[in-house]
């Protein structure tokens, strides 16, 4: 890592249409812009939020030199470029991009929290972000997540077989 570097995890979700197409074009759209240094399992999960089809949840690790709030702008671009529309809160989506975590950073700007509020209540958010950043840590209170995932309920969340090789590729 150089000055200026951020090392962040970005969770990605998708309940409708060709989910793992979506978030494969949604990663291949972030590696032109930032290094991916590493790809988690994908995990099937029961919905959180009105009733809506099944999600397929990943997490990404990048390491990219813009702010917060340019990672945001690109999260939203990329969202709005493959299809994304924002029709209820926590409703059903072609994709969902989430800034969950950037190391050793929290940020609370415009229209954007990190880590990701819910990120500690959602097992579907956390397991994959751990694949990825297993010695990952609040940056406030510098409690180790893999700690806090031990009593959060994963009911409804399944690792795909065999997806950590490579679904990216
Ligand atoms: N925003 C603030 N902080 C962040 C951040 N760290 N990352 C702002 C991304 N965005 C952030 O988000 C609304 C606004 O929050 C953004 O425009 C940004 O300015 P959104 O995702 O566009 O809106 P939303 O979906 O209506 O609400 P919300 O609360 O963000 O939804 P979530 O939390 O993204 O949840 N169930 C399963 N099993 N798997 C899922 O992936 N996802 C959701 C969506 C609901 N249920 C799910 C899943
Ligand atoms: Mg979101």
């Amino acid at each position: 890592m150089t000055a200026g570097q951020l090392d962040c995890v970005l969770g990605l979700g998708s309940n409708l249409g060709d989910r793992l197409g979506f978030l494969r074009a949604a990663a291949r759209k972030l590696q032109q812009h930032a290094q991916i240094t590493a790809v988690s399992a994908l995990y099937e999960t029961d919905p959180v939020g009105p009733q809506q089809p099944d999600y397929l949840n990943a997490a990404v690790r990048l390491r990219l030199e813009l702010s917060p709030g340019q990672i945001l702008e690109l999260l939203l671009g990329i969202e709005f470029g493959l299809g994304r529309e924002r029709l209820e809160r926590w409703g059903p989506r072609t994709l969902d991009l989430d800034l969950l975590h950037i190391a050793g950073h929290a940020v609370e700007v415009a229209g954007l929290v990190v880590p990701h509020r819910e990120l500690t209540r959602r097992a579907f958010a956390l397991l994959p972000l751990l694949d990825v950043m297993p010695d990952a840590t609040d940056p406030t209170t510098g409690q180790r997540y893999v700690q806090l995932a031990q009593t959060l309920d994963r009911t409804g969340v399944r690792e795909l077989v065999n997806s950590r090789a490579g679904w990216l590729e």
